[in-house]
């Protein structure tokens, strides 16, 4: 084995015996492939198995392992999926893309560059400085019900205006936009990319757009604002995947103020050099952020109070954390640890981890849903990617302490793989999804739930026989239920193929038939949806 000219010794092959191993016997690449690869690995891959693939939601894949699996049995893993919630590939990818990706992952990972403040710094731009922008609403919108939509597949978001259904504008944001959040006021929306672009709107414009944007690293998914008294609209902080870090900026300029790393070490106490930024959010009773760490299990407490002093509390709950949301009292967050089966609880007031909840196959909560359960008080629910029910945790330490951070119910869902569940405290429903579910019908489908009793079966509405779309190769997941304002319509995206029409069903909440089909051939692979005045104040 030869490396920079040099016969390896014996002492140092006994050293790295198995990256020796891996790139010994590793397919060769074209240059044109390995490029290729990288790209489909970051658009596809990354986000599950990280980008030094050290495996989180997703499996480890660096190539001690791949070499073991070989190269037809990756093809057919990453053409069909696997039982262990892998989605199949072979609808999204080339038979030559697949070979390359099998080849890919046998070699060594690319590792990307580091992005510090000065690249910060460089990436910033001040589209419109706060001076120029209006000191009054210009638009004749009501702003409480837009709805910022995500266009996954075309970077972009479409505002809707929730009162009439029609779109407002289409903004061109960051590729395969995340995340939408609000500044407290609510005049401010930002928009995350994969690509780690974030971008400032001013919805207060006569044609809201973007006044400004920064690059905040190459990969990531969230961000949020301050929301604590005296610090309203001050601050935006946003967290990457790559390289692992946040970055606090200021909140109607997006200039970059701090960063700090998140490398470190775990809950088992090894060091990983790749801990990622998962769900950040904004604490209402304190100055302060909760910033989920995925693969440290590190909850850290962000007080922004004195960004020059930062004080951080760390929280050790499990390992592989990723969405959560408040509890109606939004004194407890709670988190999914989702590739350990478990929810994480913590307690904002005293700054300490509450509990640690079991629950069944890879939680996946979005945000969760809240509501007061006839038997149990107060719960907060989730969804599962790998098991077909949705989990209700007491919430109520106080008043109902006997059924506090336990699993008080499973409500039997159509399917597994659900992402997001959602209620409306005006609401006598629960919805949740299953678009990652692997047949037609269930990702197709919703389940509705009455919460006034919970023991009947669900209603399950085929949301894509609704639009009267036409028919696609594609599955049309029906995926993210949002509510408007008054809590009066659910709002479900069908999320077709990118050459294939999608649309947004608009249902009635309380008679549960569709009141609108949002149909634009502008709206391309719509996901997410944040309803401007629940999102502002965390209603779900
Ligand atoms: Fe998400 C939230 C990460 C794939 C739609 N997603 C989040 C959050 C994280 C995350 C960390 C929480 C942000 C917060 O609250 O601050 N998502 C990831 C991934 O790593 C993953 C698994 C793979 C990837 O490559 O990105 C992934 N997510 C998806 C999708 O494929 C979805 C379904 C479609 C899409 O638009 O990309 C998707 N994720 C969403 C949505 C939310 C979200 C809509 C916000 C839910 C909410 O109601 O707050």
């Amino acid at each position: 084995m030869r490396r920079a000219g040099k016969v390896l010794s014996a002492a140092v092959l006994a050293a790295f015996p198995l990256a020796v191993a891996a790139q010994a016997s590793a397919p060769s690449m074209t240059a044109a492939e390995k490029e290729t690869g990288k790209r489909i690995y970051f658009e596809r891959c990354a986000g599950c198995h990280g980008v030094l693939r050290k495996g989180a939601t997703g499996k480890n894949l660096e190539p001690v392992n791949m070499l073991k699996l070989g190269q037809n049995r990756l093809e057919t893993i990453i053409s069909l999926g696997t039982d262990g919630g892998m989605v199949n590939f072979d609808d999204i990818m080339s038979k030559e893309e697949i070979t390359t990706m099998a080849k890919y992952i046998q070699n060594q990972p690319d590792v990307p560059p580091e992005f510090g403040m000065k690249d910060m710094m460089a990436s910033w731009k001040m589209i419109v400085p706060p001076e120029k922008r209006p000191t009054k609403q210009m638009n004749k919108v009501n702003l409480k019900n837009v709805f910022s939509v995500t266009l996954r597949d075309t970077g972009e978001v479409a505002l809707i205006d929730g009162d009439t259904k029609k779109i407002v504008s289409i903004v061109k944001t960051g590729y395969a936009v995340h995340i939408s959040r609000l500044s407290y006021s609510g005049r401010y929306v930002y928009v995350i990319g994969r690509d780690g672009k974030l971008d400032l709107i001013d919805l207060w414009m006569e044609q809201p757009a973007v006044v400004a944007t920064i690059k905040i690293g190459s990969d990531a998914r969230s961000v949020d604002t301050s929301k604590f008294k005296g610090f309203e609209d001050k601050y935006a902080i946003a967290g990457s995947y790559w390289p692992p870090q946040y970055v606090i900026m200021e909140g109607n300029t997006l200039k970059p103020l701090k960063l700090v790393s998140t490398r470190g070490i775990t809950v088992d106490g090894e060091y990983h050099p790749e801990p990622r930024v998962a769900s950040i959010v904004s604490s209402h009773i304190k100055p302060e952020w909760v910033v989920n760490i995925k693969e440290t299990g590190q909850i850290r407490l962000v007080d922004y109070s004195d960004i020059k002093n930062l004080k951080e509390t760390t929280i050790e709950s499990a390992k592989f954390l990723h969405d959560g949301g408040w509890d109606a009292s939004k004194r407890y967050f709670l988190v999914a640890a989702n590739a350990s089966n478990k929810i994480a609880v913590v307690d904002t007031k005293d700054g300490k981890l509450a509990a640690l909840v079991d629950t069944k196959k890879i939680p996946h909560p979005g945000r969760g849903a809240n509501f007061t359960h006839p038997k149990f008080g107060p719960v907060w629910a989730t969804g599962h990617l790998g098991a077909d029910v949705v989990t209700l945790i007491g919430t109520d330490p106080q008043k109902n302490p006997q059924h506090a951070w336990k699993v008080v119910q499973e409500l039997k869902m159509h399917g597994a793989g659900n992402l997001f569940v959602k209620t409306h405290p005006k609401s006598a429903n629960l919805w949740a999804d299953a678009p990652q579910n692997p047949e037609r019908d269930v990702a197709e489908s919703v389940a509705v739930y009455d919460l006034k009793n919970l023991e009947k079966a669900p209603e399950i509405i085929n949301i894509a026989k609704l639009a009267g779309l036409p028919e696609s190769k594609a599955i049309k997941r029906a995926v993210h239920p949002e509510y408007s304002e008054k809590g009066d319509e659910v709002w479900i995206s069908l999320w077709a193929g990118k050459t294939e029409p999608s649309a947004i069903v608009v249902l009635d909440d309380k008679t549960r038939k569709v009141k609108t089909v949002i149909k634009d051939p502008k709206l391309i692979t719509p996901t997410g949806k944040f309803n401007v005045w629940n999102t502002q104040h965390d209603i779900y």
